[in-house]
């Protein structure tokens, strides 16, 4: 095996590995073999930095060592690394909820006149489900009013629960959170808690540590669900859509913008603003402009406008890498400071827009709600005048692309489903695990991580999944290593999928009225978007007249990298998810935090963290989930 098959199963990113160490440019993945071998204490949780007195590393033969300082044993230090890793990941969920709820509520106050309500039918249907009145009122009113009720989530001062978590999850789920305590009243309030629980000298109770994580994590599903309803509304529910993914969607002849990070609101207007602008690219001499995604806001603006994907997280740098792309304009989380110093190297200009994400170098073109089509006019022509100077000597084109089928949120789902039982669309999946032809559902979400080869616990995984009659829903990085490797589109359902997921979907695709045939998994959209994949399992919950353990569903991060995936991680298991994840936790260094975690919480809520790095037997415990749920659904009905 060569060294670059080592790094990653994608063609594209090996060719361009070639060409970075050629050029002796060092990435992601020579980062990550220099930071080996890795300190144990560090990878097994114990290692203590929340005061000056360390890092405190606990060595448990050791008199003295065998606490920190403070007198904290390992379980405390450990509850405490681990749910400080989620009040990191919800407060960036959230907090981009939080930005998406405020242009929600400028544009029914009449301003930030670039944005409109474009999917009323949805606010209203949104409206409906968190119990405001809609009678007589505008849209525009109803827009302020959901706006307004989903910024009261963040800083909630009595105890009423979270709009956005109340109003979406099954009976059975809201009382098992308010028996637990986890029912979380405040974003904002119950992470600052979290943070003060976890100062030195306060919480020693890991088991009371990680009800408070919790709590912050169901916070972190409150801030997806108000995010995704609301971009929803602002710039329309996505239904499937065509396009292509991976390097080989830049192209020599137009101008490459890529949009990297999260948040639609900058991304969404400089696709539409592309559009428009197309003849100024043409006068700089290329054919037009050429949009591409990486990460979430990629995975955003794929859903809605069907624009290509060109990378996920690791192999961000080799898009720049093809001296292709003129300009990548980044908003927040997952950009790799490293694509400054490489864009040295290329003519490409690396442009953030979001005052709380700025890299050393780079453009800063802060992103201006109240004008946001003038900040996209303002780039796009940046990144016109930085594709004449482009250095033909350093291009490599690559030919690597896969077509995809993507745009599947659950109201597109159950749209499709429709086709064969309007009356009832949820339950032609439901009858389907029932019946034994699928098996269950398998939640694929999260990042790379470069512990492992690039995308290869992706693929293999849902190889393996497919071929055992699981019916795939993915989103994030990982909905974009499918896209990559060609797993979302109909000619994967006719390579891999078993005889039932094979009947199951070509039954709907004929009866559905689609452009194309349905694809091997369904790409739900960004990270936030995991809240659709619960949506679809609180559905299916109610259908089967069950609580959510009790659903044949599961969930895995096969390549979990951010504190955002340990939030969603979380927060899946309180929702009864067996959650798998390819990596090993920082977690084993506490006996007892690492068994509450993989085991007790199943007691407690029916869902547990399941960590195996081994693709194959990772499918096999997912495969062992399901079979035990399906099997007891089976023996009740
Ligand atoms: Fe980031 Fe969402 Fe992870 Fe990808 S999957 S590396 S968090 S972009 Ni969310």
């Amino acid at each position: 095996m060569s060294e670059f098959e080592k790094c990653t199963v994608d063609p594209a990113a090996r060719e361009m590995l070639v060409k970075a160490k050629k050029i002796g440019f060092l990435t992601s993945f020579d980062r990550a073999k220099a930071q080996e071998p890795r300190c144990n204490f560090g990878n097994s949780g114990i290692c203590c930095r929340i005061c000056l007195q360390g890092p405190c590393r606990i060595i448990p033969k050791k008199l003295g060592a065998n606490k920190g300082i403070c007198g904290a044993s390992d379980y405390t230090i450990v509850a405490r690394n681990t749910v400080r890793y989620i009040a990191g990941g919800a407060s960036a969920h959230s907090d981009h909820g939080r930005h998406i709820a405020t242009a929600v509520l400028h544009v029914g106050e009449g301003h930030a006149k670039d944005y409109k309500i474009t999917d009323s039918a949805k606010l209203l249907k949104v409206a409906k489900r968190i119990g405001l009145p809609t009678e007589g009122k505008s849209i525009n009113e109803v827009a302020v009013a959901v706006a307004s009720e989903a910024l009261k989530d963040f800083g909630r001062q009595d105890t009423a629960p979270c709009t956005w978590v109340e109003s979406t999850v099954t009976e059975g789920r809201k009382k098992k959170f308010k028996d637990t305590t986890i029912m979380p009243s405040s974003i904002n309030g119950s992470i600052a808690e979290l943070l003060h629980q976890t100062h030195i000298g306060n919480d020693a109770d890991p088991v009371n540590i990680i009800f408070s994580g919790l709590r912050v994590a169901l916070g972190d599903y409150d801030g997806m669900q108000l995010a995704t309803d609301l971009s929803d509304v602002l710039f329309g529910t996505p239904t499937p859509t065509v396009t292509e993914a991976n390097l080989g969607v830049l192209d020599p002849e137009m101008v490459n913008i890529c949009v990297h990070g999260h948040n639609p609101l900058l991304s969404q207007v400089v696709v539409d603003t592309a559009r428009e602008m197309q003849e100024e690219a043409k006068a700089a001499g290329a054919k037009g402009i050429k949009l591409s995604g990486i990460c979430c806001t990629g995975n955003e603006v794929l859903s809605r406008a069907g624009v290509a994907i060109a990378t996920n997280f690791a192999t961000q740098e080799l898009a720049i890498m093809t001296g292709l792309v003129d300009a990548i304009v980044v908003d927040v989380q997952c950009i790799m400071p490293s694509l400054r110093s490489l864009s040295e190297c290329f003519h490409t200009k690396v442009i953030t827009t979001m005052p709380i994400s700025k890299i050393p170098g780079s453009y800063h073109y802060e992103f201006d709600e109240e004008n946001a089509v003038e900040s996209a006019r303002a780039i796009i022509r940046l990144a016109i005048e930085t594709y004449k100077r482009r250095d033909p000597e350093k291009i490599e084109r690559q030919e690597y692309k896969n077509k995809v089928v993507a745009g599947f949120s659950l109201e597109a789902i159950l749209e499709i489903f429709a086709s064969v039982n309007p009356d009832n669309p949820i339950s032609v999946l439901t009858e389907a695990i029932k019946a034994g032809e699928l098996k269950g559902v398998a939640l694929f979400a999260g990042c790379n991580n470069l512990k492992g080869t690039h995308n290869q616990n992706h693929v293999e995984i849902a190889k393996k999944m497919a071929a055992n009659d699981v019916f795939m829903v993915a989103t994030g990085c990982a909905g974009q290593a499918y896209a990559m490797s060609g797993l979302l589109t109909p000619e994967a359902v006719e390579a891999y999928a078993g005889p039932g997921l094979k009947a199951f979907l070509n039954r709907i695709s004929a009866k559905a009225d689609l452009k194309t045939a349905l694809p091997l998994i369904f790409h739900m959209g960004s990270c936030v978007d995991n809240s659709r994949a619960t949506s679809l399992l609180t559905l299916m919950a109610n259908e089967l007249g069950v609580d959510t353990p009790d659903v044949p569903f599961v969930a895995s991060a096969p390549e979990p990298m951010s504190e955002k995936a340990v939030a969603i991680g979380a927060w899946n298991v309180a929702m009864g998810i067996p959650v798998h994840i390819g990596v090993i936790a920082p977690t084993t260094g506490s006996d007892l935090v690492h068994g509450v975690v993989t085991q007790i919480a199943k007691d407690v809520f029916g869902g547990y963290f399941i960590m195996e790095t081994d693709y194959a037997k990772g499918t096999d415990k997912l495969l062992a989930a399901l079979e035990e749920r399906s099997w007891k659904l089976r023996i009740r009905s």
